[in-house]
């Protein structure tokens, strides 16, 4: 069993205990006097991420809330005040009064309408704590209370996550178990990038990102001649390895040229028969579908050339060169954030099934390398502490980018991953750690499913337009301003986590504030068993062990952690490389699907007769007729990428984002051609429109993006010019008010933000103020 490394002299900071733990990075931090004056980067991040620099000037800004808040309709208590969210000041309230409404409306919800009219789905990445972690206590504090609707997958990877389990294995289990860059270093010879491998995603890492490796093994992977291409939209999503292959993709045509790679690979006879007689169930017919044996033509590259917009050549000799050589295709994540995005990952699994390289160093699958800081990094698989939440007594959760349908259509049957089921009756909603007006699609769709509940409850840090639009909002800390543990997947590191500044005004953190609700419901001790912080970590902590010894790691006891400030894991003895033991005897190892082998064709799936998803990977033509329809009218295809200077909305007020800006407006990506045929220059603001929305934007001009797409990062703080206007045009440029609220498909009703079409025209009137980091109103009003 791998022990732990003691720290060194260079670990004086650990020790010391200046460091605070963030997504996107460790770092050790200065103060004076009760303020934040800097933070640093730690010495053993390689490639550390400048988004740290945001904090300082940010945590203790004009952005914070400062006390608890109670909307004024909802205050005083005014018949159909919902229409208020969003548009009315806030009063500020004593925590007592606030906590004394939170807990009473709770009761009564309870009372009148059952544990499952609560939402407390709660998406979102909160703070790197593995204590403080917003969501677990909400769950945790609801399960108690007795249960909650709550939410299931992510906004990440839903298509994914619910398609490959029935061809190829859990994704979470998958993603911990990428082949190392250190072996793809060696062996790899052809670097398929399905959507780039940008440098500015794996920045972050859910826990913490302690080791920023991805630079570095991209130019060793490329320094022993490993070849790159970029199959994307935008050339700048393979920067890290400058002599890429770009091939300009259209947008949510990834499948379409999979299949015909597959095609190719059949029909020359270029495919690994005994890996698909071994390890495969259903080639046949998968192979039928691609001929157009029943229906439908064959899926060759003549066919794919005009939906991709790739060469049909282009298309036959990357099939040829990626039999020929040890070749690892990735996806990243946005490309199954699409209508059929299912699709496109069951592809992924039929090309590189074909090509035969599952489970060698060199070849292979993966999902999400650079996605996140997680993939492929050579670092033990332990997770660290995690806070339990306990067992929610209701058991419907909703897929959880559906929150809006769900909100507008209360009683309605969906159908998803082969079941039908029936939304909720929601009558509250309970927010911790999250961000909806950042991360949900069709905003104005959502706005109006906001305002259907009769009670919104959301504790922030920030003066978001989550807090913005809630009833009851209550003042949270920040990570510096607490004690916590930081540790993640795959990241190597457990970071003690000290407290370096005092709570902000009067917030507290999230444990607190459900402590004191517990007690006033009426199970304080069962919530807190008694507990102060430094216990919870300690408890945390030694419930962790099992877990890491299973991983090779012996921890120290807690106080010797907790004394050092530190701790790194030494690197695992062997090198992995991704489903190995499933490839040496699938037998013994076989995978998780219903057949145990990699499932080309699926009878689970096929058995639902969803016609957009017949049990193979599949090209639904309707669904492109229908997004031709829309681009007649809607002629840009517009991205929302994840933001290099921040992570998604956090710190979108902080110094790195800010200094992005263009006239205070977030950037968007355009080709020099259509911007000409719009007349408009570098450097100008634009109103990007669509029937469902509006916002401005600053455009930067560049040929490294395919003609017809545009591209703007996700995480400007949604701020609407006129919010007692519906459908207002957002200042500020938050996507989200043009994206399609619709699931990826009935499959797994992912987020399908990447789908979206817009116009843009030159913005001419006077620049609005942006007032999204400002505190909404507050007046005074007592009964
Ligand atoms: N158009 C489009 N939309 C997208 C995407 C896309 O690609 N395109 N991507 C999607 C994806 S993949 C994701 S993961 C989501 C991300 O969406 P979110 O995870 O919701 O986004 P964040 O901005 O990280 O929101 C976290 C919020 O929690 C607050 N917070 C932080 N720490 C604490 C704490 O300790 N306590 C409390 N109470 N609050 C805290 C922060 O201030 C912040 O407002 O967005 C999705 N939305
Ligand atoms: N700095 C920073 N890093 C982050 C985050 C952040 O907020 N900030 N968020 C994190 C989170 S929660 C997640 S889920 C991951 C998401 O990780 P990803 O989903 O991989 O990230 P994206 O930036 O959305 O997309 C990557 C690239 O895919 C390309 N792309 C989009 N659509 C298509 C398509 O249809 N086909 C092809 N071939 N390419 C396409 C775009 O050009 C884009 O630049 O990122 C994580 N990393
Ligand atoms: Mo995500």
């Amino acid at each position: 069993m791998s022990t732990v490394s003691h720290p060194s002299d260079d670990d004086r900071a650990a020790a010391e205990h200046q460091l605070t733990v963030t997504h996107w990075g460790t770092y050790r931090v200065t103060t004076d006097n009760g303020l934040l004056t800097a933070v640093e980067p730690v010495a053993w991040d390689r490639q550390p991420s400048k988004i740290g620099l945001s904090l300082p000037g940010a945590v203790q800004g004009n952005s914070r809330v400062r006390l608890p808040a109670v909307r004024l309709g909802y205050l005083q208590g005014k018949p159909d005040n919902r229409e208020g969210r969003g548009k009315e000041p806030f009063v500020e309230v004593s925590w007592e009064q606030a906590l004394t409404l939170v807990a009473s409306e709770l009761e009564r919800v309870k009372t009148e309408h059952g544990n499952q009219a609560i939402y407390g789905g709660s998406y979102g990445w909160s703070s790197a704590g593995r204590f403080h972690h917003a969501q677990s206590q909400l769950h945790r504090f609801l399960n108690q209370f007795g249960g909650y609707t709550a939410s299931t997958n992510t906004y990440s990877i839903a298509a994914g996550e619910r398609v490959l389990p029935h061809i190829l294995g859990d994704l979470d289990e998958l993603q911990r178990q990428h082949t190392h860059w250190a072996e793809l270093a060696q062996h790899c010879e052809l670097f398929v990038a399905i959507g780039g491998l940008p440098l500015r995603n794996a920045q972050v890492n859910g826990g913490g990102a302690n080791d920023h490796a991805l630079g570095y093994w991209l130019q060793r992977l490329s320094d022993n001649g490993c070849q790159f291409i970029n199959v994307s939209p935008v050339r700048n999503d393979l920067a890290g390895v400058p002599d890429a292959k770009w091939l300009a993709i259209r947008p949510g045509s990834d499948t379409a040229l999979l299949l015909a790679i597959c095609q190719v690979l059949i029909e020359e006879d270029l495919f690994q028969h005994d890996f698909v007689a071994r390890y495969t169930v259903g080639f046949e017919r998968y192979a039928a579908y691609l001929r157009g044996d029943q229906q439908g033509e064959a899926k060759t590259p003549e066919w794919a050339a005009p939906i991709t917009g790739l060469e049909a050549t282009a298309i036959r000799q990357l099939a040829r060169q990626m039999a020929k050589k040890k070749t690892l295709i990735n996806m990243a994540w946005s490309v199954q954030r699409a209508r059929q995005g299912e699709q496109a990952y069951w592809a992924l699994v039929a090309v590189t099934a074909l090509l035969g390289q599952i489970g060698t160093p060199g070849g292979g699958i993966g999902f999400g390398y650079a996605s996140t800081n997680l993939a492929g990094a050579d670092r033990r698989r332990f997770s660290g502490p995690r806070m339990p939440a306990g067992d929610n007594a209701v058991d419907t959760p909703i897929p959880v980018a559906r929150i809006a349908d769900m909100l507008l259509h209360p009683g309605d049957a969906y159908e998803f991953d082969g079941k039908t089921r029936t939304y909720p009756d929601i009558r509250l909603v309970y927010w911790a750690g999250g961000n909806t007006f950042h991360h949900h699609q069709d905003l104005n769709r959502l706005i109006e499913g906001w305002r259907r509940p009769e009670t919104v409850v959301v504790h922030e840090q920030y003066w978001t337009a989550q807090a913005k639009f809630a009833d009851i909002v209550l003042p949270a800390t920040t990570s510096l301003e607490r004690e916590d543990i930081g540790s993640a997947s795959n990241d190597g590191f457990m970071i003690a986590m000290r407290q370096h500044l005092p709570p902000f005004a009067e917030a507290r953190d999230d444990y607190a504030i459900f402590s004191l609700l517990a007690d006033k419901l009426g199970f304080g001790s069962r919530f807190t068993e008694g507990r102060d912080v430094r216990g919870w970590l300690e408890n945390i902590y030694q419930a962790s062990r099992p877990r890491a010894e299973a991983e090779g790691i012996a921890l120290p006891d807690f106080a010797t952690f907790w004394a050092q400030g530190k701790l790194e894991y030494a690197r695992p003895s062997e090198p992995q490389i991704l489903l190995k033991a499933f490839r040496d005897n699938p037998d013994a190892a076989p995978l998780s699907t219903p057949s145990g082998k990699i499932e080309l064709f699926s009878a689970t799936v096929a058995a639902w007769g969803y016609e957009e998803a017949p049990g193979h990977a599949y090209w639904h033509a309707p669904e492109q007729a229908a997004q031709q329809k829309q681009k007649r009218r809607w002629p840009l295809h517009l991205l929302s990428s994840q933001p290099r200077t921040r992570l998604h909305s956090q710190y979108d007020h902080g110094l790195v984002s800010q200094q992005s800006k263009i006239h205070g407006r977030e950037p968007l990506w355009m080709h020099p051609q259509d911007a000409a045929a719009r007349d408009i220059r570098d450097g100008e603001i634009v109103k990007v429109f669509n029937d469902r929305g509006e916002l401005l934007a600053g455009v930067i001009l560049t040929p490294d993006i395919l003609p017809g797409v545009v591209q703007i990062s996700t995480g400007a703080w949604y701020d609407p010019l006129d919010p007692q206007q519906a459908r207002s045009l957002d200042k500020h440029g938050n996507p989200n008010v043009l994206t399609t609220d619709t699931g990826s498909s009935r499959l797994g009703q992912g987020c399908s933000a990447q789908t979206c079409f817009v116009d843009i025209e030159r913005f001419d009137l006077p620049l609005p103020e942006i007032t999204a980091w400002q505190p909404p109103q507050f007046v005074k009003w007592s009964p």
